[in-house]
């Protein structure tokens, strides 16, 4: 696939990494961009020698919002009709595999909205995030208003998106937003090194285990409970939990076939 807006390559074979490419927009987001992205996370899913995928940016933006200039002159028909963001900003959410998000400078607007739809994020110590879409007259519109909250809790989130303002890595580590902060020349080693690791698990329990972690944002505790068990107890069909179980008795590498 050929790609302008994005640059897509694999580490190891296994991990598959999207660095977004709009050096003079900071790494404003547009349609082009959001398709290219939502096909080459696509294509890593769908590749069973890709055990996990990270999105970066530059060193300077992860991404500095939605494309303002092209957002400028839509009209409600425009968005409405035209189904704006939920068209192809949501197609991350269906990637089933890991997605980290490697996050140094800007993550404003949408940039953080997208940085929050990955399932983690590992922050450069020069990474600054904030929901300013206030200052623009709108609100955040890619779910910075439920994913925010859900990391940060209500004060900060609403601190953050009333005024506008921007947090650093640290308060962004000590909040939850970020899992952790490394020194920005250990960005990309760091989250390499994480989904390498998560490659070497089996790809069933990732994948069960992110589907089920996602389930506790989305209804009651004792139906994520029954989700997770149900998804536990069918990892006992699988040929890797017994390789996994056997390899620990045995003091040896687990081997994962994901099978
Ligand atoms: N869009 C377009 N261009 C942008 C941009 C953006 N979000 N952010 C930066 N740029 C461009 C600048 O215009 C400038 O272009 P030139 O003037 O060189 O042509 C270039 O990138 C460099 O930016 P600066 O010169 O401003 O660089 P500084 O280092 O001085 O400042 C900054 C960096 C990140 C603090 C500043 O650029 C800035 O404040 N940028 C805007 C940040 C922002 O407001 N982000 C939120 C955007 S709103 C929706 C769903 C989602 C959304 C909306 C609707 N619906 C469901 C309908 C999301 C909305 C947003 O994300």
């Amino acid at each position: 696939m050929n790609f302008e807006l994005i640059n897509v390559r694999t580490e190891a074979g296994r991990v598959g990494i999207v660095t977004l490419n709009r050096p003079k927009q900071l790494n404003a987001l547009n349609d082009q961009l959001m398709d290219e992205l939502g096909a080459a996370l696509k294509a890593f899913d769908a590749d069973p020698a890709i055990g996990c995928a990270i999105i970066t940016g530059s060193e300077k933006a992860f991404a500095a919002g939605a494309d303002i200039g092209a957002m400028a002159s839509y009209s409600f028909a425009d968005v409405y009709k035209g189904d704006y963001i939920t068209r192809n900003w949501e197609q991350i959410r269906s990637i089933r595999k890991p997605v980290i998000a490697a996050v140094s400078g800007f993550a404003l607007g949408g940039g953080c909205e997208l940085a929050m739809m990955c399932d983690f994020i590992i922050a450069a110590d020069n990474a600054r995030f904030g929901q300013p879409e206030i200052k623009l007259g709108i609100i955040p519109g890619a779910g910075g208003t439920q994913r925010l909250p859900r990391a940060v809790g209500k004060a900060k989130a609403m601190d953050l998106v009333l005024t506008g303002r921007m947090m650093d890595a640290s308060e962004a580590e000590r909040a939850g937003l970020v899992s952790r902060v490394v020194a920005l020349d250990k960005l990309m080693d760091e989250a390499l090194g994480a989904a390498l690791m998560i490659c070497d698990y089996s790809q069933m329990a990732v994948m069960a285990a992110k589907e089920s972690i996602n389930r506790a944002f989305e209804g009651s505790l004792n139906d994520g409970i029954v989700f997770e068990r149900r998804l536990f107890h069918a990892l006992f069909a699988t040929a890797d939990q017994k390789e996994g179980m056997d390899a620990f008795v045995n003091k040896r590498k687990a081997v994962f076939q994901n099978k």
